[in-house]
């Protein structure tokens, strides 16, 4: 064991059980150097001055970008991996299903705990920090200190890293001191590496043919190597809030789930709040900060991508955002689309792989009105002279910005209340071409299962494995991020609903992304589709709905699917352009007998046995109403 080189902060503000986690790595690893992080403004600093000597990263135009930065990646670490990304667990049925078919569920990436302590501590982390500094990050999900938050301690070797994770989350002092005053707290061990960088990017070391991400979660421990992209490696995302998060969620009664929290209030004053899991890259940011277009209505932002939800004494679904801020996808994200945000966007903001302007600016696909493209050059991320006349994006498709969520102006008072906020609603959604209609209720909890069993919705550039694009299964848009057996996740959202004296949020599908095919396009290799439905802003008038039947108010007809909006009762005065309501709610009986028979075939090949019995129950249910039809 050697002594270990502290450069910043001391091992002694650790706790034992920590300094032990530390030296085990660091053994591993052999950093250079440790620094151990307290979320100073000092300690930011160091981090600007590490990244600007690696070249990692570009300082924009301080007069219109204060204290904001850009950072291009490896070309080939541009997105989550989900094909890399195990769950290890001491039996395989705890994580995946077995099919009726006899094979394993892909629902969910089993490893033995051997094969990959195997690999992780022979292969991939021996030595994989050399010439690095390891940070220590103590972090905290949820505000620090409430009953609803857990803690983390994240050890990585990229300031990158850190600079995001000190957005995205609660670091530093304030964990530390919690974690000294109160020492039998379980803290999720988070070991981060970009990998041994021979022959790469000096700005962007990485180690994309051998990233592995590795989730333990019967001894709380995450293990990621080889990326240093998003929810690859800001393990407190993805890897924690929701992987680990949920197997924590399902021993302790509780959710942790893939959702947006905003909070509704109308124009009588009334406020209540709505959940919604919709997959990656399919609208969360955008409906969580929205901007009503119907007068009197306001919505505010709880968080943007992750809830967790608890039930209080008296039977109320309370949720938190575990997060600290925001980060989201950049293409798309416009005044006239998401004003707030891109207000919020001036400030303390980390771009990744968005283009760069000549006047020290930013620019993504989406954004042509507030770039004025004939007096500047565009830089692509990367690295290429764009125009508009380019072949290639000038962002790429999965760039994000990192954004702190207090610096948003609709961000709810109550976001960082450690009680929580009441559910009223939980919203499924999304993009769906076809079949889908804007909006169905679902008749009762276990049909609202049923539907969040049952979503599909296009692939995305989120994954690296999406880039196709095609519809498929992403049930309660927790696909990728599922921390056990499907089978038993279902059951457990089954039991929460049985739970005596619950006021059970009432459960809706939408979907903003219904098409038709635009007329006069008869040359089927370039099919043009465009979109129902305007969508951002004028989503309120879905929520307005959705408020509405909250409070029990007959504004609902009886479809084979669920509940819809009876004519009329969808607000639709003030539109730009006038929408088909018929098409857009339109429900086809050969359209949902396929997607009855998709479903009956996804639920038998990835699920088989382990699907609760009353969850097929309703999908028969659902298949004789469609037949009646
Ligand atoms: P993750 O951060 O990956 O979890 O994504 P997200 O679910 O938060 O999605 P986000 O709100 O960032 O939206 C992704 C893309 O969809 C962006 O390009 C948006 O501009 C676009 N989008 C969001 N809402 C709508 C909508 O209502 N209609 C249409 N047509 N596009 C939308
Ligand atoms: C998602 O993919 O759902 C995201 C972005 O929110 S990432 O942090 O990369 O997971
Ligand atoms: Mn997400």
């Amino acid at each position: 064991m050697t002594e270990l080189n502290i450069v910043y902060g001391s091992l002694e503000s650790l706790l034992p059980e920590v300094r032990a986690y530390v030296t085990s790595k660091a053994n591993l690893c052999r950093p250079d150097r440790v620094h151990i992080c307290d979320g100073s403004p000092a300690e930011f600093k160091l981090l600007i001055d590490a990244m600007e000597r690696t070249r990692t990263i570009k300082k924009l135009d301080a007069d219109r970008f204060e204290n904001c930065w850009l950072v291009d990646t490896d070309v080939r670490d541009i997105a989550r991996v989900e094909s890399k990304t195990f769950i290890c667990t001491k039996n395989v049925d705890d994580t995946v299903s077995e099919t009726k078919y006899g094979a394993l569920s892909k629902l969910g990436n089993w490893m033995s705990v051997e094969s990959m302590d195997f690999l992780l501590t022979r292969k991939r982390f021996p030595n994989s920090m050399a010439g690095r500094t390891m940070y220590v990050i103590p972090f905290s999900m949820g505000p620090v200190g409430s009953p609803l938050s857990k803690i983390g301690i994240q050890l990585t070797d990229s300031a990158y890293v850190v600079t995001c994770t000190r957005i995205m989350t609660r670091v530093g002092k304030p964990v530390l001191d919690y974690l000294q005053s109160h020492p039998d707290t379980k803290f999720i061990r988070c070991l981060h590496s970009v990998g041994r960088s021979i022959g790469m990017m000096m700005s962007w070391p990485c180690d994309p043919d051998n990233t592995v991400i590795a989730h333990f979660p019967e001894r709380n421990e995450i293990c990621s190597y080889g990326s240093g992209y998003g929810g690859n490696s800001l393990l407190g995302k993805k890897c924690f809030a929701l992987r680990i998060a949920s197997t924590l969620a399902r021993d302790e009664g509780w959710l942790a789930e893939h959702m947006l929290i905003l909070g509704i209030t109308n124009p009588e004053g009334k406020k209540k709040f709505i959940a919604a899991a919709f997959p990656s890259a399919c609208g969360k940011t955008n409906l969580a900060m929205l901007q009503p277009t119907i007068p009197g209505w306001k919505v505010e932002c709880v968080g943007d991508d992750i809830a967790w939800m608890r039930y209080d004494d008296e039977g109320n679904l309370r949720g938190i955002n575990p997060e600290a801020g925001f980060f989201g996808v950049a293409p798309g994200t416009s005044m006239k689309t998401n004003p707030y945000c891109m207000k919020s966007l001036h400030k303390d903001t980390v771009f990744t792989n968005v283009a760069y302007t000549s006047d020290g600016g930013v620019y993504w696909e989406g954004m042509d009105e507030e770039v004025d493209l004939d007096s500047v050059h565009v830089t692509s991320w990367d690295g290429r002279h764009w125009t508009p006349e380019s072949s290639f994006t000038a962002a790429h498709k999965n760039s994000r910005f990192c954004t702190p969520a207090n610096h948003l102006e609709t961000i709810d008072p109550a976001w960082e209340d450690p009680k929580g906020v009441p559910i009223a609603a939980i919203l499924f959604g999304g993009r769906r071409p076809d079949t889908v209609p804007l909006v169905f209720e679902s008749f009762d909890w276990t049909h609202g299962v049923f539907v969040g069993s049952s979503m599909r919705s296009m692939t995305t550039a989120a994954s690296l494995e999406g880039v196709v694009k095609r519809v498929q299964h992403d049930p309660f848009a927790m696909r990728p991020f599922f921390g056990y057996n499907f089978g038993h996740y279902v059951q457990h959202w089954l039991d929460v609903g049985k739970k005596p004296n619950a006021k059970l949020p009432k459960i809706f599908h939408v979907n903003w992304f219904r098409t038709e095919k635009v007329p006069g396009a008869h040359d089927h290799n370039k099919r043009k589709e465009r979109y129902l439905w305007p969508g951002f802003g004028e989503n309120c008038r879905v929520l307005e709905w959705i408020f509405r039947r909250t409070d029990e108010e007959d504004v609902a007809i009886k479809s084979p699917i669920g509940y819809i909006p009876k004519p009329d009762a969808l607000s639709l005065d003030g539109l730009h352009e006038p929408v088909k309501v018929d098409k857009l709610f339109a429900v086809h009986k050969d359209e949902w007998m396929n997607e009855v028979g998709k479903i009956r075939e996804y639920f038998d090949e990835q699920i088989g046995s382990h699907m609760p019995k009353e969850i097929v129950t309703e999908l028969d249910k659902l298949e004789e109403r469609v037949k009646a039809m």
